[in-house]
């Protein structure tokens, strides 16, 4: 709390000093107990709805940070995003939140939204839709043939069903595959049952592949392993054949259906190990070249269904061996539990029988006991806490205890929007007033690393509330723009090993916050990828800029010629289209050439005012000071945004070409929309042109404003 509390008092210092123009009474904390409540209320309510729950799987663990992390926050190489160190699976009970049942609106709704397409795309990829279907796949007994005729509850014979993009191959699915960890292997190799000729060594190799990790067991160039589960077969429901069955470990529990049916022509790891064990491999897609061949097209091999395309085929396949249109995703739930101090103690109690209650309103906001060591061991540090266990009893009774977990802080985030706009209410988290007027975010700046996560868990928690009528709108964000880095004088990423940060206060200590604000505009045009190195001399340049900025007024006259009121029109339209596109590096060279006209020609002092307004949002401080010292009494900042006179805007003359039998010959200049024959005679009128122009005119061309041409 102390840390905390300190950052926040000096990056508001920060922040401030830079003169931004933050909402500060908008400010809302999330550490907050009074703002926490609410997170605390939402996580009750989504609880209630099921969306919130106790799950058990395969998750995350951190050794580093001894706790639970999301998918999410484990790198490509397998790594904690925020201390580095190898991720490993363990198998333990998690809270969970239900985003998966989100998914496919989370891909849907991402059509409308005018975001960057890449970021969009990310966003699609990571949740990771295959749209296919199930088909279940009869088994046949060997050791015990009476076995094949049994019934499930439901009337059902005992079956495999898989998860396929292709039901179009169905006919030339030549053997099934069942991950290790699949519910029936388990069973299978169990001492009760005795279905398996070859049990101990399917034992064997099932415990072998759960050591394996998931990047090894997917690894395309690692040799395929596996075992035939000898005793049993699989009945291809499109040609009644009997086919064999094998576990093997290129197949995951955790996706699909944790089976598939294999297809050696036309998938690349089916062919590799349909190659290794002897396996049939029958081609039922026409397609030229060798196989495997993994494209679509026209069906053969496949009975009725010969000279179908796949895509049709798909259909109607699924349709008639009685298959079912599904989708599987990539997307696993949100893991939220935390075996760490910080964060949001998960509101939840458990009664005498170990039932998960959640915590009422009124008792809310469940705060963080202080009585415990906060280092992270592995062992939740509120477990230790005897004030916390005390605080249960005395609420819920004798026997009750808590929960000893805190939320992932990405929960804090996933809604400060909605209190930003209305920090102050006490009878609801955000009241629908202030979000129909405010909300949706208009234009949402932020780093390339939230795409897939802090992007992702607002959009799910926003629809989660919406769902349960809590807000006004499906998204949160309209626009987006990610943004890019500062980098070290070197052009390598800031950081303190390298010993390459650039301390920002220190440069503000030393130039003033104008001169850095302005630097950081200036840098390159705002936006994705636009990473710019720190560059000492270009800051200096822009101090040099203010330092004349600050003496330009001994420029003012009470009259200048009309130049300067053109320049700074042109300079008004400039300065304001590129504040809307994020140049802010083009609107202030548009001010630095304006100021250097201003100081060769002079300019009025209500020019030299509109040039100060204009100045306003790069260096507010200096800007304010200019202004009052020009005998202004209010600020600067509530100044009305200058317009720019269309009327004004182009050049009033321009340079037409002059050519003779299609050659040219010189240049006139002339009124701008200057019609034909007005922009003849200048060119006949002219020293140096006229003269060339003598003789028979047979044509005369005049494009507008570019080429006068006249054939003699
Ligand atoms: C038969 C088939 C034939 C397949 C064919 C592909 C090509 P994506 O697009 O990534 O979703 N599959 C299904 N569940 C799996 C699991 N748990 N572990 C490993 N592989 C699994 O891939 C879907 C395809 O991946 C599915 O379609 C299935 O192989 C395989 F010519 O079924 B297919």
């Amino acid at each position: 709390k102390e840390w905390t509390d300190a950052n926040v008092t000096y990056m508001t210092k920060q922040l401030r000093s830079m003169g931004n123009a933050f909402s500060w009474d908008h400010a809302a904390r999330s550490t907050d107990p009074e703002y926490f409540s609410w997170t605390q209320w939402m996580f009750t309510r989504f609880f209630e709805e099921g969306i919130a729950y106790r799950g058990t799987g395969i998750v995350n663990w951190c050794p580093g940070c001894n706790t639970v992390i999301a998918n999410e926050q484990v790198t490509s190489e397998g790594c904690c995003e925020r201390s580095g160190d190898q991720v490993e699976k363990r198998e333990m009970p998690q809270w969970m939140l239900r985003i998966t049942k989100y998914a496919d609106r989370l891909i849907d709704d991402l059509d409308a939204l005018p975001w960057p397409e890449h970021v969009k795309e990310a966003q699609r990829q990571w949740i990771g839709r295959s749209v296919g279907a199930k088909l279940s796949f009869e088994l046949r007994f060997e050791r015990h043939p009476e076995d094949n005729e049994r019934r499930g509850p439901h009337g059902e014979k005992a079956a495999i069903p898989v998860f396929t993009t292709r039901p179009d191959t169905l006919f030339g699915a030549t053997y099934l595959v069942l991950a290790p960890e699949h519910p029936w292997v388990t069973l299978a190799t169990d001492d009760a049952h005795d279905v398996l000729d070859n049990k101990d060594e399917v034992r064997t190799y099932v415990d072998e592949a759960r050591q394996r990790d998931e990047k090894e067991r997917t690894d395309a160039t690692k040799e395929k392993t596996g075992v035939e589960l000898k005793g049993v077969k699989a009945v291809n429901p499109a040609t009644g054949e009997e086919i064999p069955m094998y576990v093997a470990d290129y197949v995951l529990a955790g996706y699909g259906t944790g089976a598939i049916m294999a297809v050696p022509a036309h998938d690349e790891r089916d062919y590799a190990f349909a190659t290794k064990f002897g396996l049939l491999i029958r081609q039922v897609i026409d397609t030229d070249g060798e196989l495997p061949v993994t494209t679509a097209g026209k069906l053969i091999n496949s009975g009725e269904f010969d000279g179908i395309a796949s895509e049709e085929a798909k259909r109607a396949i699924v349709e008639r061996f009685g298959g079912e249109p599904t989708s599987t995703y990539r997307l696993r739930d949100w893991s939220i539990g935390r075996q760490r101090y910080w964060g949001v103690p998960v509101p939840i109690v458990y009664d005498p029988e170990g039932n998960p209650h959640s915590i009422p309103k009124e008792h809310l906001p469940w705060t963080l006991p202080t009585d415990v060591d906060f280092k992270p061991t592995g062992e939740p540090p509120l477990a230790k806490s005897v004030e916390l266990q005390e605080r249960t009893e005395r609420i819920f009774g004798p026997g009750w205890t808590p929960d000893v977990e805190t939320m992932d802080t990405f929960v804090d985030s996933s809604w400060y929007f909605l209190r930003y706009v209305d920090p102050h209410d006490s009878d609801s988290f955000s009241s629908k007033e202030a979000q129909r007027a405010w909300m949706p975010v208009d234009l949402y700046f932020g780093g390339a690393e939230h795409t897939t996560m802090h992007l992702l868990y607002s959009r799910f928690w926003q629809k989660a509330l919406y769902d349960l009528g809590l807000v006004t709108d499906q998204e949160p964000y309209t626009r987006r723009v990610n943004r890019g880095l500062v980098l070290g004088p070197d052009g390598a990423k800031m950081s303190k090993s390298k010993g390459n940060v650039i301390d920002p206060d220190r440069e503000v200590e030393r130039l003033g916050a104008d001169a850095v604000k302005m630097y950081l505009a200036f840098m390159g045009p705002y936006g994705d990828g636009a990473n710019y190195p720190w560059d000492m001399g270009g800051i200096a340049g822009l101090r040099r800029f203010l330092e004349r900025a600050n003496g330009l007024r001994a420029h003012v006259r009470t009259t200048v010629g009309d130049d300067i009121a053109v320049l700074l029109n042109r300079t008004i339209a400039k300065v304001t289209g590129d504040i809307d596109a994020y140049k802010f590096n083009t609107a202030i060279s548009a001010l630095m050439i304006f100021q250097n006209a201003a100081e060769k020609d002079g300019l009025t002092d209500d020019e030299y005012c509109t040039f100060l307004r204009l100045l306003a949002p790069f260096a507010p401080h200096l800007s304010e000071e200019l202004w009052h010292e020009a005998g202004k009494t209010a600020s600067v900042h509530e100044e009305a945004w200058p317009t720019a006179d269309p009327a004004l805007l182009e050049e009033s003359t321009v340079t037409v070409a002059v050519q003779v039998n299609g050659k040219t010959r010189g240049t006139i200049e002339v009124p701008r929309d200057a019609d034909e024959s007005a922009v003849l005679n200048a060119a006949l009128a002219d020293p140096l042109v006229g003269p060339k122009l003598a003789g028979e005119r047979k044509r005369v061309i005049y494009v507008a404003n570019k080429v006068l041409n006249v054939v003699l």
